[in-house]
């Protein structure tokens, strides 16, 4: 009977230690940050490939280190594309950088992670094992002519992306309340309906000028200002 409470305790404290283990690690979604700098356990990481040459998102910073990273990438856009993390930490690829000098960073810094989708859709999941220590790095596209065309984003593990590493924001997404041409077609609509207004205030005024004048030439009663009707006569 003792021996029996005993196991039942130390099951409960087991399964205690294992749920609090995996809250300790649970998936943070791409680009929220971390208070703290977890170490190990696992994090995942969702990637879309998007039209004009474009990652969303395309930073992703406050990874856990030396976690198991699983990453999702999806290709939303028609083209074939990759996702490629250089290994080289800290290091901005030049933006008119060759494919040829792409292939021979990642040569000499072989990728932390590489992978590809081929078409809308199309969706590859894979993880790696993050860094043990605190770092940035930078992920491309590597097919031809992507990178120069601005397909390229930031990785962090430790720690945020640094706020200067701001990768081109291609415009693929439908416009939200937020986008500059949302807010132009706004302006536009709001001038187009005050314009409106003023022209009809106008018309309506000079009609009404118009009909008082005619009153007066009838012979009645001249009115104050236009549009007011005729004043009682004060006894
Ligand atoms: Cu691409």
């Amino acid at each position: 009977m003792g021996s029996q409470a005993l196991s039942g305790l130390a099951l409960v404290v087991v399964v205690g230690f294992v749920l609090s283990s995996a809250g300790g690690s649970l998936s943070p979604r791409a680009g929220l940050s971390f208070d703290t700098q977890p170490t190990g356990g696992s994090a995942s990481v969702s990637i879309d490939a998007v039209s004009n040459f474009g990652y969303v998102p395309d930073t992703v910073g406050n990874l856990p280190l030396s976690a198991t990273i699983t990453v999702t990438f999806t290709d939303e856009d028609v083209l074939p594309h990759t996702f490629n993390i250089s290994s080289r930490e800290g290091f901005q690829i030049p933006n008119n950088y060759t494919a040829d000098q792409l292939n021979r960073l990642f040569s000499e810094y072989p990728a932390l992670y590489a992978t590809s989708v081929g078409y809308q859709g199309d969706v590859s999941v894979g993880n790696f094992t993050s860094p043990s220590t605190p770092g940035w790095y930078e992920f491309v596209c590597n097919e031809s002519g992507h990178f120069t065309e601005g397909m390229y984003g930031f990785i962090a593990f430790g720690e945020p992306v640094p706020s200067n590493l701001t990768p081109p924001h291609h415009g693929s997404e439908i416009p939200t309340t937020g986008s500059p041409i949302v807010a132009v077609v706004g302006g536009l609509l709001i001038v187009g309906i005050l314009a409106g207004v003023l022209i009809w205030r106008r018309r309506r005024a000079r009609l009404r000028y118009a009909s008082n004048a005619t009153e007066r030439t009838d012979g009645t009663a001249p009115s104050g200002r236009p549009g007011r009707p005729p004043r009682e006569p004060s006894p």
